[in-house]
């Protein structure tokens, strides 16, 4: 607070400014949004963005929704990580080659 001995007294900073300032820091939406939490939602996580995706609920591409695979969506056998008892930490995608360029083919 150096300005504070040379310059005007009015030019301190009083402390409730100071804490208002520090509320407005901390009340900045969270920096740097990961990008599939805005314009390139991906619901299923297989990597292709839901605008591109013919099966936007559907992590392996086989026709059979997410919802509807009793945890394991990526259809290896083995229940996912994050259902009761689950153990798939790595799921395996598989994007079609039907499906629109650059995601066809990935796996
Ligand atoms: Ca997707
Ligand atoms: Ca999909
Ligand atoms: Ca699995």
């Amino acid at each position: 607070m150096a300005h504070c001995k040379t310059g005007p007294r009015r030019s301190c900073t009083p402390t409730s400014q100071v804490e208002s300032l520090r509320h407005a820091d901390t009340g900045k939406p969270a920096e740097a949004p990961p990008q599939n939490s805005t314009s390139l939602a991906d619901t299923d996580r297989d990597g292709v963005p839901d605008t591109a995706d013919p099966m936007p609920y559907d992590f392996n591409n086989d026709g059979t929704p997410d919802a509807q695979t009793n945890c394991d969506v990526d259809g290896d056998g083995i229940i996912d990580y994050g259902c009761p008892g689950g153990t798939d930490y790595w799921l395996n995608t598989t994007i079609p080659s039907t499906f629109p360029a650059p995601y066809a083919g990935r796996s």
